[in-house]
């Protein structure tokens, strides 16, 4: 059977570029949808005059939100899969072939695009914390994501129906690989290009990548009890379970990463101990980490290392603005937060 599949474009003041995404979309695939978020330019207009269907919401309330009406809408419009692009032109619409073409043959797993293969191209900064990232997201989804940042994708609809998403903004789209990985579904990337040029971003450098981040120790911390005590249990997510039992109450949700965020580094050892002797009695316990090789160790290691992560980055930052060129950050990275799954 051949899929049903439709574009859909979260967009938030992006009347500069939109036109040429849906054109370039309208290409490949008939309908495109586009969800303005409460723009204030004329992205709706834009949108509407290039041939997209246009979804608006009268205020900005982000991109996770805009997706998950995005989806609700292909869902109900009988489509089977969509495929997500960024609306600031940062996606080339002319790479949509090899989400159609790895789709036809893995059907059921989400297909993500992949521009780690250009690293030159990435801006460092964006290009390490995107290791940092990939390294932890991977654990979560219990497998090697390449490219966890990345917004162009294929989503088939019947696996998300099968997710509860609880988050908002930037978060969404790792909460989706994280559950969905979780779940046992696979994660597949295609190489796509990276395309920086001077669009600006929406994104806010301390409170999104907190929000992410503050998500992603959340998930891993209930991941891990749960596979600390019981034995073989790799995946831990199901819909309703208790992930999305812990996140129904947006006040929890808070308290709940405050304080996870703050236990995470003395709470590595614990699990490190949890690993190492509480294997004696139950036997496999941990077993997504196991199945590496690697040990509790590498994690706590890497764990313990963000603070000096954070300081390195802000002195070479600081020597960047005072004209020298330290680097010493990129070969730490590379070395503390590897690909474990390549080994
Ligand atoms: N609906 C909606 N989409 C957004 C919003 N912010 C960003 N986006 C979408 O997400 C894409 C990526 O966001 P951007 O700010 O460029 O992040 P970056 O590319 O990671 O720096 C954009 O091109 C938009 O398509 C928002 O507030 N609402
Ligand atoms: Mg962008």
């Amino acid at each position: 059977m051949i899929s049903k599949i439709c574009v859909i474009i979260p967009a938030y003041n992006a009347s500069g570029t939109i036109k040429d995404v849906i054109k370039g979309a309208l290409q490949y695939i008939p309908h495109v949808i586009v969800a303005d978020d409460g723009s204030t330019d004329n992205t709706a207009g834009i949108a509407a005059d290039a041939g997209a269907e246009v979804v608006e919401i009268n205020r900005n309330r982000g991109k996770g939100h805009a997706l998950k009406l995005l989806f609700k809408k292909a869902f109900a419009e009988g489509y089977d899969a969509v495929i997500s692009i960024d609306a600031d032109g940062q996606h080339d619409p002319n790479e949509i072939p090899s989400f159609i073409h790895t789709h036809e043959k893995h059907t059921n797993d989400i297909i993500v695009g992949s521009r780690m293969h250009e690293k030159e191209k990435i801006p460092r900064a964006k290009y390490n914390s995107m290791l940092i990232a990939r390294f932890y997201i991977s654990f979560a989804a219990n497998q090697s994501i390449e490219d966890t940042q990345c917004g162009f994708r294929l989503y088939p609809l019947s696996l998300i129906k099968k997710i509860v998403l609880t988050t908002d903004r930037y978060v969404t789209e790792t909460e989706i690989l994280i559950k969905a990985g979780d779940m046992q579904t696979a994660i597949r990337f295609v190489d796509i290009r990276a395309i920086y040029g001077n669009n600006s971003s929406h994104l806010r450098p301390v409170i999104d990548v907190a929000a992410i981040t503050a998500y992603v120790i959340f998930y891993l911390t209930i991941k891990w009890y749960i596979e600390g005590v019981f034995p073989d249990r790799p995946f831990t997510y199901r819909q309703n379970g208790i992930h999305d039992m812990l996140s129904q109450n947006k006040i929890i949700i808070y308290l709940f990463q405050v304080i996870t965020v703050l236990t995470a580094v003395p709470f590595s050892f614990l699990f490190l101990i949890e690993y190492t002797l509480l294997s004696l009695i139950i036997k496999n316990n941990f077993a997504s980490v196991r199945k590496l090789g690697c040990g509790f160790f590498k994690i706590t290691l890497a764990s313990h290392l963000l603070p000096v992560v954070l300081i390195l980055a802000i002195i070479e930052k600081a020597g960047n603005i005072a004209g020298f060129k330290i680097g010493m950050l990129d070969s730490l990275i590379e070395k503390f937060y590897p690909d474990l799954w390549q080994y």
